[in-house]
């Protein structure tokens, strides 16, 4: 059977790892040696390594970034669709992405490690955000390219975070992202929308954001997502934890 290692230790999970010992008493009668383990929350664990993450670097053009060899993901989304907030609550650290905030930084591309006692397994890239109120068109194209680029020459890119306001929906930048982001889902990239701020919707609402964007996406997942009320949190967690340590066959 398929085993993930554990976020916590590298190791395989507890479920597993911790298998009760058989042995045989005196009788011959099987009996377990150990006591058994209180099961460990994947979710919870995955939460912890996220707790990991710190500043790596920061770059204001692309070649100036250094490539890493290990799994990178990248947040994306225009401005103001709660990246910031996104990245904050879920490395369970109030101002590590708002780092990015500060004047003559907004539009560097912002990378942080994540791994346990310092060793650095996964990368989190911050990209710009895009489509300000009165951004010029040549702004909007250079984005673009820079956007393009980074998709197309980041070799250890595994997975893209797209967050959207889903009260806005997707925006014409959203749509043009997608548009470069699909053919590298259909070679495996990982990828997953984020409808941000759920908290502001009434279920009726959700449901229909979600079906909404569901069809928009065309591959990966779709998620409501609330920094507020912590929902999407947890599931989040897990999923990039699982895209950067994928099942190795241990049978
Ligand atoms: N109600 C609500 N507001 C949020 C949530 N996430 C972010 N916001 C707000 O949305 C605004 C933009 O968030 P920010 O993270 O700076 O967006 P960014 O520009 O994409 O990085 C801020 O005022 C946040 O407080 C959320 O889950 N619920
Ligand atoms: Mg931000």
């Amino acid at each position: 059977m398929p085993s993930r290692p554990d976020p916590a230790t590298g190791q395989p999970p507890a479920s597993e790892a911790n298998t009760p010992v058989t042995t045989s008493t005196a009788d011959g009668a099987p009996s377990r040696g150990n006591a058994p383990v209180p099961a460990v929350d994947p979710a919870k664990q995955a939460l912890g390594w996220m707790h990991t993450a710190r500043f790596l670097t920061t770059a204001a053009q692309l070649h100036h970034l250094p490539t890493y060899d290990l799994p990178e993901i990248a947040f994306v989304g225009r401005s103001n669709a709660g990246k910031s907030t996104c990245i904050n609550v879920l490395t369970q650290q109030k101002r590590l992405a708002f780092a990015s905030k500060t004047p003559g930084r907004t539009q560097h591309i912002n990378l942080f490690a994540l791994g346990r006692q310092g060793q650095t397994d996964t990368v989190l890239a911050d990209l710009p955000g895009y489509g300000y109120a009165a951004v010029a068109k040549m702004d909007k194209l250079r984005w673009q390219q820079v956007m393009a680029n980074y998709l197309v020459s980041r070799t250890n890119l595994v997975g893209i975070v797209l967050l959207c306001d889903p009260r806005h929906g997707l925006t014409e930048l959203d749509e043009t992202l997608l548009e470069v982001i699909r053919p590298r889902v259909e070679e495996g990239l990982k990828f997953t929308l984020l409808l941000t701020k759920a908290d502001k919707l009434n279920k009726t609402e959700a449901a229909k954001a979600l079906s909404i964007a569901r069809l928009q996406a065309g591959g990966g997942t779709v998620q409501l997502f609330s920094a507020l009320k912590k929902q999407g949190v947890d599931t989040l967690a897990l999923q990039l934890w699982n895209w950067t340590h994928p099942p190795t066959d241990a049978a």
